[in-house]
This record gives C-alpha cells, sequence and structure tokens, in this order.
C-alpha cells in the first residue's frame, strides 16, 4: 500500500525505539532564529527541531535497500477488510467526478437500446465536460464508433464497458513502474514543485507520514521563505510527523536552506529528505529559474539528487493542469505527479487526460485534508472506483 517507495524501503522496527542518546538537544522547540552555517554541521541544525519526543532524526538508519520489497511493514499488509473500506473511501471522495462522468452517462444510457449518433454526440459532450480533454474524448469516441462498425458493439451498456476498458488503458499504459533507484548511500531527496495553493505544503506533511510510518527518518526542508507563513505551517506538519524542519528567515535565499539541509541529512544519516518550494505560476521565468538552481544545488551536495521532482497538481484546475506539467517538466524535468483535492471536484477525469498526455507517472492523489487522505495512485483502483455502480455504495 506504500506503492512505489515501498518498493524501495523496508521498515526497521527495531531502529525506531532506539532512544535518542546523541541528539538529546533535539527535542527543543522554537529556538532562536536559524542562522544556517555552511560547514557540515555535527549538531542538530539550529532552530529547525519541532516537537520530536521520539525524533526519528536521531535514528541511526541502515541505508536504504533496494530490495527491500520482501521486508514489508507488518501494519502495511493490510486484510481484506481494510482494503475494502479504503476502496469505499476513494469512491466516496470521488463522489462529484462520478456524477459529472459515470452517473451522467447512466442517465444518458438508461432505457436506451440502441447505440445512434445522437447518443454518441450526447456523450462526447459528457467527456468533455466531465474534464478528460478533447482529444481524449475524441478518442474515446473513435474506439465506440471502431467497435460499433465491426458490430462488436450493440447495446449502450456494452459501450459503457467499452469506455470504462478504454479509460483504464489510457492510465494504466502511462503508469509506468518505479523506476526511481534508491541511492546506495545517502538520503532519497524529493523535490517538491507546483504553482500556488496546489497543496505541496500538505502533501510534504501527508508524504513524510507515509515514510515514517514505514520506519524512515525524514527531514522536510523549508525552501519556501517567501513568506514567513510557509516556514511555520511546515513546522507545524513537522510536529504532527515528529520529524525536523530546516528553515531560514524569511526572505533568504531558498539555494541557501537547500544546501545546509543537504549537509545536515548526509551529517545525520537521513533516508529521505523532502523539499518544499515556493509556490510560483509556471510563466514566471525567474522563479522557474530558481528552481533550476535549487535543484542544481541539491545535486552538488548529493550526486543525482534529488532523485524525484514531484510536481503537485490541483485538480480543480482541469485542463490547466496539462499546460503546468509541461511548463515545469521543461525546466526542473519532472519525474513524478501528485494530484490534489480530487475529492472537491467534478473535474477528476483529468486524471485519465494527464495520463494520456503527460508521459509522467501519477505516484499520489490527495483526497482530502487529513494526514491520511493521500493514496497511492492505484490505476485500477481508480477506474473501478469511478466507475462502481451508484446501487452498490
Ligand atoms: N480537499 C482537499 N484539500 C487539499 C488537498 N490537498 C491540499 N488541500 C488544501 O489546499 C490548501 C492549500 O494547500 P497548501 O499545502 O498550503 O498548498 P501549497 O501548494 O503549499 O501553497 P503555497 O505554498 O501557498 O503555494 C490547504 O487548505 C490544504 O488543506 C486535498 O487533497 N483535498
Ligand atoms: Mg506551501
Amino acid at each position: 500500500m506504500l506503492g512505489w517507495f515501498q518498493k524501495k524501503f523496508g521498515k526497521k522496527e527495531e531502529e525506531i525505539s532506539a532512544p535518542d542518546l546523541e541528539h538529546p538537544n533535539q527535542t527543543e522547540p522554537d529556538q532562536a532564529e536559524p542562522t544556517l552555517k555552511a560547514e557540515v554541521p555535527l549538531e542538530p541544525p539550529p532552530a529547525t527541531l519541532e516537537e520530536s519526543q521520539e525524533p526519528t532524526s536521531s535514528i541511526k538508519p541502515q541505508l536504504p535497500q533496494k530490495s527491500s520489497i520482501s521486508n514489508l511493514p507488518q501494519k502495511e499488509a493490510s486484510p481484506g477488510k481494510k482494503n475494502s473500506s479504503m476502496f469505499q473511501r476513494l469512491s466516496e471522495r470521488l463522489t462529484k467526478t462520478k456524477e459529472s462522468l459515470v452517473y451522467r452517462i447512466d442517465t444518458l444510457f438508461l432505457g436506451k437500446k440502441e447505440i445512434d449518433q445522437e447518443l454518441l454526440d450526447d456523450l462526447e459532450e459528457i467527456l468533455i465536460t466531465a474534464d478528460l480533454g478533447v482529444n481524449t474524448a475524441q478518442e474515446l469516441l473513435d474506439e465506440a464508433r471502431r467497435k460499433l462498425k465491426r458490430k462488436e458493439l450493440s447495446d449502450p451498456q456494452t459501450l459503457k464497458k467499452v469506455l470504462k476498458e478504454k479509460i483504464r488503458s489510457f492510465i494504466t499504459e502511462s503508469d509506468r513502474p518505479a523506476e526511481l533507484v534508491m541511492p546506495d548511500k545517502g538520503p532519497f531527496v524529493i523535490m517538491v514543485v507546483g504553482v500556488n495553493g496546489v497543496g505541496k505544503t500538505t502533501t510534504i506533511g501527508k508524504i513524510a507520514h507515509k515514510f515514517t510510518n514505514a520506519g524512515q527518518s525524514v527531514l522536510l526542508v523549508a525552501a519556501d521563505t517567501f513568506r514567513a507563513a510557509a516556514v511555520a505551517q511546515l513546522k507545524i506538519w513537522g510536529e504532527r510527523n515528529k520529524v525536523q524542519v530546516v528553515s531560514q528567515h524569511e526572505g533568504a535565499d531558498p539555494s541557501a536552506v537547500v544546501y545546509d539541509a543537504m549537509d545536515i541529512a548526509l551529517a545525520q544519516n537521513y533516508d529521505v529528505v523532502i523539499v518544499d518550494t515556493a509556490g510560483r505560476l509556471h510563466t514566471q521565468v525567474n522563479l522557474m529559474e530558481e528552481l533550476k538552481k535549487i535543484k542544481r544545488v541539491i545535486g552538488k551536495k548529493i550526486p543525482d539528487a534529488p532523485h524525484e521532482v514531484m510536481l503537485i497538481l490541483d485538480a480543480t484546475t482541469g485542463q490547466n493542469a496539462i499546460s503546468q506539467a509541461k511548463l515545469f517538466n521543461a525546466t526542473v524535468d519532472i519525474t513524478g505527479l501528485t494530484l490534489t483535492k480530487l475529492d472537491g471536484t467534478a473535474k477528476g477525469g483529468i486524471v485519465v487526460n494527464i495520463c494520456r498526455e503527460l508521459k509522467i507517472p501519477i505516484r499520489f492523489i490527495g483526497i482530502g485534508e487529513q494526514l491520511e487522505d493521500l493514496r497511492d495512485f492505484d490505476p485500477n483502483e481508480f477506474v473501478e472506483a469511478l466507475f462502481q455502480a451508484k446501487e452498490s455504495r
């Protein structure tokens, strides 16, 4: 259930309970304003630590193992019951999208015995308004017409199945297995980017939760220095997850924060480092250049890092997400996507279009504001939840 990163991590339960002998001061909350130094710190970073009764940073973890599949955490080997309630939760959170797509298709097909041009026209409108995108809608209809011609399709209910399977193929074809290879040594670095307010910081908090649950030590980096509130927000997530947050003052150079954070991560043997960056419009050239610089600095400190450049997309923005992804990708080579706010939108069809248009794997989907509302993206589960019949809910 931990999906792509679980393929690389194993739980180190015996280490979780290790006492913090080496850095007892790390639990001091809210120290003075940070003045991070460039040299490798032997002590914990100043003013970065937030409320960790059992700070994971104190754990000296083994280096991440590439082949850790067999070492899955016990609690993640979930029983069928839990899976089914998780599925129901996903299905419920997708209600708005289901209403705009599948239930409308059901209403359109209701009582219809055959497929005619009028029905196909109405179907096209539904597909486009549910944000599947014009090209995706066209391809779905082409498939339907082809099958009609070949007499493989006679009634609307079969057409619904054809649509479902074609949608599944769009999603699964782009679902490349996790290609990320954990570094043999040193931390796994994730750099999180996206436009303003899409859910970057919230998603970072949720991802940190997944990693700490799997027994990994996590370091958060507040490279969004644009607003003091942004640092404060990340610190709250740090407290919730009992993990350290590296930060500097408002207006500091984000690359400098990242530079110091990488030193800290190396010196303290962190498993995972997650870098929060300020929201920026994909059209703001200078700010996009700043992202390049942050990425470069990470790579200078830790060769091959960042191992993941994760773009966060807000599903409620619909088709605009595609152009955001293209421009961010051109700047910093996006390696994975997270789609947030699928719970609050009727535009969830965008998932299909993103998979079809962008060949970048979706790692997670956000279906709410709570810690547990970040789901590994499972294409089959997603399609089944989307097409789950109304009456069986
Ligand atoms: N309903 C819902 N809300 C979400 C989800 N993910 C994030 N949010 C909300 O979206 C809002 C913005 O989230 P942030 O994490 O602050 O977004 P951000 O991208 O870091 O914003 P900036 O740093 O200002 O660019 C918050 O109110 C979050 O609670 C989600 O999956 N579902
Ligand atoms: Mg933020």
